[in-house]
């Protein structure tokens, strides 16, 4: 309670200050969107009519991003060139080229995805400071030929959890510890830490995440969002820092199932440079935005694979959430098909629960071969890191690296194996996770059952859709009651349950099936606005009336 009042009192006073400084204007604050709940069409019709510029909102999201990153550390770096990109994008638009309904609109994106510019991409470590590409990635230049402002980096759990036992969620030794805006030293989920907080309070429209196992729909779940993980394959891992090409996707965390289609539709498509993007079923992939349909539940056929749901003595409130979220999926029309369980479930957990399990050496072996194919494409690499032995090495001897107090232990095990991806026991074990994930798991439901998508509460979903590249939808569903008790990680102490921490549903399907996933999505949240009903502790003051120059 009383690190709540000594964490807000600051805030206040600012908010007090420049609550005189925009009445002395003549802009009138209701005609402009709060920057909280802002939606990417708001912001197109403020950009549109003149209210404000792309670079009145640029300065005041990185006026936000100041405003609370000493506190929530969902930022590591700010793009210097932002608000130069932001008056070229604004001088674009006053002479009628508008390059995407998303032009001078900015964004943040997670610090795994590297830019060609000013910008530093480490994964959270020291070792890659300084370490430059030949090119944006993939998916960063798309935004940016959309006219997205990349205004800054997220923070993340260092190497997207891919290094230690015994570290946190949303720590990086580059960019410290991210803690959620739902309750003070909140657990912000991870890996996708950083972007998941900077788009639950408006630090940006919104953010993109990365996701292996979890990455993006659980982060995006505790921070009240929507988040999407694509199929493998739909959106390009050219020049992100990876895990796992098996496993690993880019996808948008917003505010809304509309903003995030809108993202989804920028950075999906075909690139020479990953070939599993080869895969898509289409030339062009679809418009999303063309799923936003409110009757989109009306006729389709949900499952639920009760066997998938692991109760615990913290989860009753998402378990009555998830029957009350039923009934509106009910009522709108879906036939609700329940137990469509996984055939496999028992032999999945029975095998992740070994010392070494299938996923694990997949994982392992993959980044053995993914992370030295990444270091190999740096066009300048200061620290000389060409492997994930160098790598260990680094972080071993540099301080800040916080070894061992945050061991090392998934690269020792990785290391351990003693062979990559291109090793026969590699394909043993991803044979063993695809049927897990496939066949055994969400393929297998969905076939045995004719569904068009399977639902589960987010914390249970992850798993095996990530064994199989398969497609994920979060949406808010529910939060923590205020009485809740507060439980906190066994390491470093950070609130995974207590008062006001959200929690998200899954609609989980067949690979490519986003369009589809995306409309039950959309259906669902324009039925329970759940992500209205409930406030963050801590939330920046600053707004657009602050910056825009009557
Ligand atoms: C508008 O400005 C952009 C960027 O400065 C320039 O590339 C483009 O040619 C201009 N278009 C017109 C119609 O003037
Ligand atoms: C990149 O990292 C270096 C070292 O921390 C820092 O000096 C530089 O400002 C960073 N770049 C940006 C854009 O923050
Ligand atoms: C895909 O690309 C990788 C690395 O660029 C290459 O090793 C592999 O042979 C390619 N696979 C196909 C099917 O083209
Ligand atoms: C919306 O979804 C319903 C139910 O599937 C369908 O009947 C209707 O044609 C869809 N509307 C549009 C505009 O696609
Ligand atoms: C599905 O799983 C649930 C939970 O484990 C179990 O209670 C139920 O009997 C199972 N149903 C079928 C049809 O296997
Ligand atoms: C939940 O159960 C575990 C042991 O099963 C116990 O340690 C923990 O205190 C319980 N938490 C709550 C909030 O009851
Ligand atoms: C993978 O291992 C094989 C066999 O040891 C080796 O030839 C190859 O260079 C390794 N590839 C990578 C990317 O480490
Ligand atoms: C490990 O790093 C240290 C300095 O940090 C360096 O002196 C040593 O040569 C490195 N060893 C290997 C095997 O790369
Ligand atoms: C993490 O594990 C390492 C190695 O076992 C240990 O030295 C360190 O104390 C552990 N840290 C915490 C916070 O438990
Ligand atoms: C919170 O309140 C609800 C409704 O009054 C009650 O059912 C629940 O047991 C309470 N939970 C705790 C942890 O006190
Ligand atoms: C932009 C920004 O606020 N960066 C901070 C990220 O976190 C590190 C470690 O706490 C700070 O040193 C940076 O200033």
């Amino acid at each position: 309670m009383s690190s709540k009042m000594v964490l807000l009192l600051p805030f206040f006073l600012m908010f007090a200050a420049l609550s005189w400084a925009s009445s002395q204007t003549c802009i009138q604050p209701s005609t402009l969107p709060d920057l909280l709940d802002v939606t990417a069409e708001e912001l197109i019709t403020g950009l549109e009519s003149g209210t404000f510029s792309s670079v009145d909102l640029t300065k005041a999201y990185i006026l936000r991003i100041q405003e609370v990153n000493d506190v929530l550390h969902a930022v590591t770096e700010i793009n210097p060139d932002a608000l130069s990109i932001a008056a070229a994008l604004d001088a674009e638009r006053a002479n009628g080229t508008i390059r995407s309904p998303l032009h001078g609109i900015p964004m943040l994106i997670k610090n795994n995805i590297a830019t060609k510019d000013k910008m530093n991409n480490t994964a959270g470590s020291y070792s890659l400071i300084g370490a430059t590409v030949p090119r944006d990635a993939t998916v960063a230049a798309k935004l940016r030929a959309a006219g997205v402002i990349l205004l800054g980096k997220a923070n993340l759990s260092q190497w997207a959890n891919y290094r230690s036992s015994n570290s946190s969620n949303g720590w990086s030794a580059y960019g410290g510890q991210v803690t959620g805006a739902y309750y003070p030293n909140m657990d912000p989920s991870g890996s996708s830490s950083g972007s998941a907080v900077s788009s639950s309070i408006g630090l940006a429209l919104a953010t993109l995440g990365t996701e292996t196992d979890g990455s993006i729909l659980s982060p995006s779940s505790v921070n009240n969002l929507v988040g999407i993980k694509p199929t493998v394959g739909l959106t390009s891992r050219s020049l992100v820092i990876p895990i796992s090409e098996h496993q690993d996707t880019i996808g948008p965390m917003a505010r809304s199932v509309t903003d995030a289609a809108y993202i989804l539709s920028i950075i999906a498509g075909k690139d020479a440079s990953d070939n599993y993007t080869s895969a898509q079923p289409w030339d062009t992939p679809p418009d999303y935005t063309r799923s936003l349909n409110f009757s989109s539940l009306r006729g389709a056929r949900i499952g639920i694979p009760r066997n998938g749901i692991t109760a615990s003595n913290t989860s009753q409130p998402i378990s009555d959430a998830f029957e009350a979220a039923i009934q509106v999926i009910k009522n709108a029309g879906a036939t609700v098909v329940d137990n469509t369980n996984f055939s496999a479930w028992d032999a999945y957990v029975a095998d992740s629960s070994a010392s070494l399990g299938s996923e694990s050496i997949v994982l392992d072996a993959d980044f053995v071969s993914n992370l030295a194919h990444y270091l190999s494409q740096l066009t300048s690499n200061p620290n000389g890191i060409k492997s994930l032995a160098d790598e260990a090495n680094f972080t071993h001897a540099f301080k800040p690296e916080a070894y061992p107090s945050r061991d090392t232990a998934i690269w020792d095990q990785a290391l351990s194996l003693g062979y990559n991806n291109s090793d026969a026991r590699f394909w043993k074990a991803y044979q063993k996770t695809s049927f897990f994930g496939g066949e055994g798991g969400v393929l297998g439901a969905l076939r045995a059952h004719k569904l068009d998508a399977l639902i589960l509460p987010t914390d249970y979903s992850p798993g095996l859709p990530a064994l199989a590249g398969l497609p994920v939808v979060t949406v808010p569903m529910g939060f923590y009651p205020s009485n809740s008790t507060v439980v906190k990680s066994e390491h470093w102490g950070l609130v995974q349950v207590g008062p006001n921490i959200p929690f998200g549903l899954s609609f989980l399907g067949p690979k490519w099936s986003e369009e589809k996933l995306i409309g039950f999505a959309y259906a669902f949240e324009q039925r329970t606005h759940i992500r209205s009903k409930v406030q963050p502790y801590i939330v920046p003051n600053i707004q657009l009336g602050d910056v825009v120059q009557p």
